[in-house]
């Protein structure tokens, strides 16, 4: 096992294999994908490591990024195997690696759209909800066994999960160890996007694709400044809005796709 930093030079085609993820470039898409799946990518210390190398070094042309996990599932959480020896200081440091390589994914230069099929659970759930879109496929099925195994979500899930769920349905998954189905959890907010076993990946690299066209302060805004804004206060939200607003409204490529459209130029909203 290592997490040696590969050369992310910017490029189209295969940019790096750690031993545990691949990494795919093609237009202005770059492509994680969990590559442990003897262990159904079970994440391990070297695994968010390279997570978190990969997310910190995307290639200066990468506008969004796909995250997906080789094999029958997406990804099985935590890998149980590396838990029993760990002191209780060792386990605040390892709970803070994950939460600084989700972090980077939730909180760093481009949209993240994960790709969700077969076993969603534990960390591997914690994972997916740093993402800010999700595709699952019908073979999806999410849970929280941290309660079987007698111990709490260690990777952000605590406060990432019920801002997509609730409280209320986070604590049954983990009271209960209730599995959702794929279609429950698109109902409980957990993917935007359910579609048929086999085309998630496709779907996730259309819209990345889709997304990679917007103009990058409006990518960036909804990632940084959305997710803010809803946490404040209404009246603080709104004043941060308006500062958000002007600021891209000031951009040229804002002015450029207005002028666009009001030339003619640009496509109208169509209905779906
Ligand atoms: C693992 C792990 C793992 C599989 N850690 N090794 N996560 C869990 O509690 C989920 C545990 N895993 C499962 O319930 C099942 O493996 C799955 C439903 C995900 C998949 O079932 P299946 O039948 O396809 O695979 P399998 O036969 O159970 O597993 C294949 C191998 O992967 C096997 O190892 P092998 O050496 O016997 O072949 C399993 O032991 C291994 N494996 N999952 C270690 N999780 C930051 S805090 C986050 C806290 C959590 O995430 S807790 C939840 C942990």
């Amino acid at each position: 096992m290592n997490a040696t930093p590969a050369n992310f030079t910017p490029a189209t085609g295969l940019l790096a294999t750690l031993d545990l993820l691949r990494i795919e470039h093609s237009d202005a898409v770059t492509h994680l994908r969990l590559m442990r799946p003897a262990k159904r990518n079970a994440i391990n210390d070297a695994l968010i490591a390279q997570i978190h190398t990969a997310a910190v070094n995307l290639p200066e042309s990468t506008k969004a990024l796909v995250v997906s996990g080789e094999g029958a599932h997406f990804c099985a959480g935590l890998d149980l195997a590396e838990l029993s020896e760990r002191s209780v200081a060792e386990g605040v440091l390892h709970s803070r690696s994950w939460h600084a390589a989700f972090d980077q994914l939730q909180f760093g230069r481009v949209p993240v759209i994960a790709v969700l099929h077969g076993a969603v659970v534990g960390g591997g759930l914690e994972l997916a909800t740093s993402a800010h879109l999700r595709v699952a496929e019908r073979s999806a099925y999410y849970g929280l066994p941290e309660g079987q195994r007698g111990i709490f979500v260690g990777g952000g899930g605590s406060a990432r999960i019920p801002r997509l769920m609730g409280v209320a349905r986070m604590t049954d998954l983990m009271l209960t160890g209730r599995v959702y189905d794929a279609e429950e959890g698109r109902l409980a907010g957990l993917a935007q996007y359910l579609v048929p076993t086999g085309t998630a990946f496709d779907k996730a690299f259309e819209l990345a694709q889709r997304i990679a066209q917007n103009a990058p302060l409006t990518n960036y805004s909804l990632m940084h400044a959305l997710p803010r804004i809803a946490e404040q206060p209404a009246d603080h939200g709104f004043m941060t809005e308006a500062l958000m607003s002007a600021i891209a409204q000031s951009a040229p490529e804002a002015k450029s796709r207005v002028r666009a459209f009001l030339e003619g130029r640009a496509a109208k909203v169509q209905k779906a």
